[in-house]
């Protein structure tokens, strides 16, 4: 597990234009921490680009690329490539992405990078949705949400599948190091993000960022609703690692589905039966990971 010691004092992210209560930035604030100076970061359009890198109010205070949208991997890639011929390759390459840019329009982008065994580090954080653009779906948003183009009024359209299974994605690729995490674990959080630092070769974290804006939920609540989303066992923690996947934390008595359901604006319209469905799920689920 990660030492206070391993953790620099100095702010590399600070001064950002999200909203309050974002939990991206929490996830990036806590990768650069671990990650410390010598990183190069890769960020895509996406919230964190938005809000983080516009010269000249950047709130990164190490190296930023931004590149397009699918583009975050072969960027990585790029870099890796160019600092191998330059001699330098202790420095950390950080591909950065949304859910979004990561599971749909960034996937085979991530898929060649990984496959090709390239040395990275790469963080998905996932708001569920498709926030810069005003919240639409993407493959991570759960079954149930309202977003923009899942919208609930006399027709009820709400998100009608469940979300793509990122880490077992990678597992498929064989990567050397995956994990699914959370921002409300910040001890687990940060020691991915340090083993996906020490693995020679490509290292993908997924990590749950509660976005308050899209998921109708109080500013002063993203920590406590990502870890209600362990606690519920609705979010897995769980690794792959030397070819094998691995749950990260077991939670003996889960809380109900519908406390964390019911603390989101954006599962208002859910009847108590969707709430119920998904507890069924959920219990066979773990039943099934048991
Ligand atoms: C090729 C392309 N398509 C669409 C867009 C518009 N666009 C910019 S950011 C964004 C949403 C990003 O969603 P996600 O990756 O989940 O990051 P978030 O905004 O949620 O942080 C979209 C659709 C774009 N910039 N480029
Ligand atoms: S919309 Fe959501 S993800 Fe985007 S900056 Fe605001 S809180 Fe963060
Ligand atoms: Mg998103």
């Amino acid at each position: 597990m990660i030492k206070l010691q391993d953790i620099t004092e100095e702010e590399l992210l600070y001064g950002s234009l999200a909203c309050a209560g974002c939990g991206g930035i929490i996830a990036l604030r806590m990768a650069l921490k671990v990650l410390g100076k010598n990183t190069v970061l890769v960020l895509p359009a996406g919230c964190l680009m938005a809000t983080c890198g516009f010269f000249p109010q950047m709130a990164v205070n190490v190296p930023l690329v931004s590149t397009a949208f699918p583009s975050t991997p072969s960027t990585v890639s790029g870099l890796v490539a160019g600092l191998k011929v330059k001699g330098k390759e202790d420095i950390t390459v950080l591909g950065v992405a949304g859910d979004g840019g990561t599971a749909d329009i960034g996937l085979q982008a991530l898929s060649g990078s990984v496959e090709r065994g390239e040395n990275f580090v790469y963080i998905c954080y996932d708001n569920e949705a498709y926030m810069n653009t005003g919240g639409q779906r993407s493959s991570e948003t759960p079954y149930g949400a309202w977003t923009t183009t899942t919208p609930v009024g006399r027709n009820k359209m709400w998100e009608d599948k469940p979300k793509k299974d990122l880490l077992r994605i990678l597992a498929a690729h064989n990567i050397p190091y995956a994990a699914r995490t959370s921002i409300s674990h910040p001890r687990e959080y940060m020691d991915s993000v340090r083993k996906a630092k020490e693995t020679k070769g490509p290292a993908v974290i997924h990590v749950l960022a509660p976005c308050p804006s899209g998921w109708g939920t109080d500013t002063s609540k993203t920590v406590e609703l990502a870890r209600l989303a362990v606690e519920t066992g609705i979010w897995e923690m769980a690794e792959y690692e030397n070819g094998k996947y691995k749950v990260t934390k077991i939670i003996k008595n889960r809380k109900p589905v519908k406390e964390y359901i019911k603390a989101q604006g954006r599962y208002r319209h859910l009847p108590d039966e969707e709430i119920e469905k998904m507890q069924k799920q959920v219990d066979e689920y773990w039943k099934a990971m048991s």
